[in-house]
């Protein structure tokens, strides 16, 4: 890695993989084009990346069709599959710093959260699966007197997995990692904005041992390369993480192509409701960690925020004063917690809500501005007197953008926090376990953290109620997804048949 000296401790890796990885070599694509990948902290180009069509989805799915239907990896005893896997993972940690920063400079995230947190979080994630490959088995059925049967739970086949800038890491590997350990072959598309660490997966995929055509990455755009994906007559499985807008392509693809089994894990405005018991420093806290981590960039941000009358204006108070520790700057200084948003796009997006918010007639308690000359920052902010009827109370903003509101009763808050299309997540503040009991269990939301948020392990689920999608990351419901069950019927005795 070369220092870059501004004077901060800011690491620019070299960027050694630009190319498709398929069938374990990386090569250029049909057509020969590129696309640049931006770096949010500057605007400046980082590197053109080969850019992937169907052709390439095409030449991606007969390899792994061949190493799904004629290859090692499906016959593999578990055990050794997960051997490889571990492997995978040593090797992700031996190059975390690097890691790290290719998502710095590529999706503009913390340089510091992602050496300590998100590529371990990677790395656990495909610790878990790869000791999860050997506990896959079926059932003993009784049936009848004359039958009986078993059930096998086999991989799916042919993967191809979709996925997002906003953890371009954690995503990759809270698919792959499930996938792999069922015993499926895949292609991944990385978003277009975030292409660099997927690409380096893939090379470290090759160096522990993942037989060639297994896992192959084609880097492109959504409506060319993923659209390849989720209407390929020869995928038998896409597992998306997008927008709301584009699952619904992806069912629709699938539905008019060859009926594939799909996942989604889509959007959110998930909310945070603190009851008037609930301690003001750790609620406050948790709301801004749970809205604004990532620069609000996270599907489940808890960007709507219901507050007891009883403590509102305390809360209020508490957010204002607490807003000001979003230290904003570049990603690599260990003093930032907000960088960049990943995009252009974004940013305009962003703004746009904003300024609808401040139009509206919401009170901008903090924030609502641009910061610096260069690069797609946004200061952290913080929306009060927000009504339920406000396009920023509805919509998901996918930035540092939160919306307070009050209310008197739990019923009330209830009600409140459920009028959402979506239904990805939830928080409650409060110390009373009846209180915390009767809403976690009222809220239609895939995963509900009292007095936490943003808590995620592998071995525990999550994924969406409602237009948030179906199909769950993580635990062993993620195994599902990759696998297909057969029963096996065997007479118990001499029979006719
Ligand atoms: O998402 P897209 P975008 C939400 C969030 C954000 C908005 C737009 O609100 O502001 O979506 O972001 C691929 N067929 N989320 O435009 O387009 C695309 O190349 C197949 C929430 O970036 O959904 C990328 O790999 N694939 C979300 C992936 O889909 C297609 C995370 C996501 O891009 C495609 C990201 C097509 N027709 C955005 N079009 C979350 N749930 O965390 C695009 N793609």
């Amino acid at each position: 890695m070369a220092a870059e000296s501004n004077g901060k401790s800011t690491k620019i890796p070299e960027i050694k993989f630009t190319k498709l990885f398929i069938n374990g070599n990386f090569v250029d694509s049909v057509s020969g084009k590129t696309f640049e990948t931006i770096d949010p902290r500057t605007e400046q180009v980082i590197a053109r990346i080969a850019e992937g069509d169907k052709e390439d989805i095409d030449i991606a799915v007969k390899a792994a069709r061949a190493a799904f239907d004629h290859g090692p990896w499906p016959r593999l005893p578990a055990c050794e599959r997960g051997r490889i896997m571990m492997k995978f993972a040593d090797l992700i940690e031996e190059n975390v710093e690097e890691l790290a920063a290719l998502d710095t400079i590529d999706a503009g995230k913390l340089f510091a959260f992602g050496k300590a947190l998100e590529i371990p979080s990677a790395v656990s994630t495909l610790r878990y699966y790869a000791g999860a490959a050997d506990k896959v088995h079926g059932n003993t059925l009784k049936m009848s007197r004359e039958f009986q049967a078993y059930t096998l739970r086999e991989p799916i086949g042919v993967a191809g997995i979709i996925i997002p800038w906003n953890f371009p890491s954690i995503m990759f590997f809270y698919k792959v990692s499930p996938a792999l350990a069922a015993g499926c072959t895949m292609i991944v598309k990385p978003a277009e904005q975030t292409p660099l660490s997927a690409l380096y997966f893939a090379h470290l995929a090759k160096l522990a041992g993942i037989p060639d055509g297994v896992l192959n990455v084609v880097t492109g755009f959504g409506p060319t390369a993923g659209a390849a994906i989720s209407s390929h007559m020869d995928i038998d499985k896409v597992d998306f993480t997008g927008s709301t807008e584009v699952g619904r392509l992806v069912m629709q693809a699938a539905a008019l192509s060859n009926l594939k089994s799909v996942s989604l894990e889509l959007g959110g405005k998930s909310p945070l409701l603190i009851f008037d018991d609930a301690d003001v420093d750790t609620a406050a806290d948790l709301a801004l960690f749970g809205g604004f981590y990532n620069k609000g960039e996270i599907c489940v941000a808890s960007s709507r925020i219901f507050v007891q009358e009883g403590i509102h204006d305390k809360i209020v108070e508490k957010l204002s004063e607490k807003a000001k520790n979003w230290v904003i700057g570049d990603p690599f200084d260990p003093s930032t917690r907000h960088g960049p948003q990943v995009d252009q796009n974004q940013f305009k997006k962003i703004l746009g809500y904003i300024e609808h918010g401040k139009r509206e007639g919401a009170h901008l308690l903090t924030g609502g501005k641009t910061h610096g000359e260069k690069g797609y920052y946004i200061e952290p902010t913080i929306f009060t007197n927000v009504e339920d009827h406000m396009m920023i109370a509805k919509d998901e903003i996918f930035g540092p953008v939160l919306s307070v509101m009050k209310f008197s009763t739990i019923e009330e808050a209830i009600t409140r926090a459920n009028a959402t299309r979506y239904g990805l997540a939830a928080g409650i503040v409060t110390k009373d376990l009846n209180v915390a009991n009767t809403v976690s269990r009222s809220i239609r939301a895939g995963v509900i953290w009292i007095n936490c948020y943003t808590a995620f392990s592998p071995d525990c689920p999550y994924g969406g109620y409602k237009m948030s999608g179906f199909g769950r990351e993580l635990g062993m419901e993620a195994m599902d997804k990759y696998l297909q069950v057969k029963a096996v019927v065997t007479p118990l005795v001499n029979s006719p048949w």
